[in-house]
């Protein structure tokens, strides 16, 4: 199997984090890592919409030629094929928890820090067109009132789904890594909790993924 990833680009990131957080050896496991230079617009060339139509990392590319993108349809396979440690729940009810969590996360923190990133920083301009720094601007800002939920969150629980770590973790720490390039840092913002929950997940070994 082949799995799209790019150094720096989040949503690859958050599968690479959790292959980690599983302990899958890739290589035992049959998954070959393939860079795609996203600058070089490698991923919009007709042969990776032929794999990821909508020219998007990651995508997962099984042996039989399908494809399997969108972060979180990955994890659940690899959640499936490898269940140990429980990263996504263990019956209905935790399962839809950790969901909903991770869905939040995904769309009011990690959406906006793309956004904002994706819409200010010139770094970002191959890939973005036209850029409008007064939306990535105002995404910044919306920003923060996630950032205040989530830090009164940590304040009553260790984790952001709840009492253990999950993949609503991975998905927190991958989009508050990436809020760097906007010079976001949340202990700064008064976000102690927050920061203090980053800190702790930067010390797992799988935070280096
Ligand atoms: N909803 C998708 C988002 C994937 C996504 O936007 N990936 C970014 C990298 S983090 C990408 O491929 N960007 C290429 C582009 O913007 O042209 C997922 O969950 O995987």
């Amino acid at each position: 199997m082949k799995l799209y990833v790019s150094p720096r680009a989040p949503n690859p990131r958050r599968v690479q984090m959790f292959l980690a957080e599983k302990g899958i050896d890739l290589a035992a496991a049959g998954i070959e890592l393939v860079n795609v230079d996203l600058n070089a617009q490698e991923h919009k060339s007709a042969a990776f919409r032929a794999k990821s139509p909508l020219a998007r990392i990651p995508a997962l590319e099984f042996d039989d030629g399908r494809v399997l993108t969108e972060t979180r349809a990955i994890c659940t396979w690899i959640e499936g094929q490898h269940p140990e440690p429980n990263l996504m729940g263990v019956d209905a009810t935790e399962r839809a928890f950790i969901e909903m969590a991770d869905r939040r996360i995904e769309w009011y923190f990690l959406l906006p820090i793309a956004n904002c990133v994706r819409h200010t920083h010139p770094g970002l301009a191959p890939l973005e067109q036209p850029q409008f720094p007064d939306f990535g601007r105002s995404q910044g800002e919306k920003l923060r009132e996630t950032a205040a939920w989530l830090d009164a969150e940590l304040q009553r629980q260790p984790w952001m789904a709840g009492e253990r770590f999950t993949i609503a973790d991975i998905t927190a720490f991958c989009a508050i890594e990436f809020a760097k390039l906007m010079r976001f840092n949340a202990g700064e913002q008064g976000f102690s909790a927050l920061q203090a929950w980053r800190d702790r997940v930067a010390q797992r070994p799988a935070a280096r993924a």
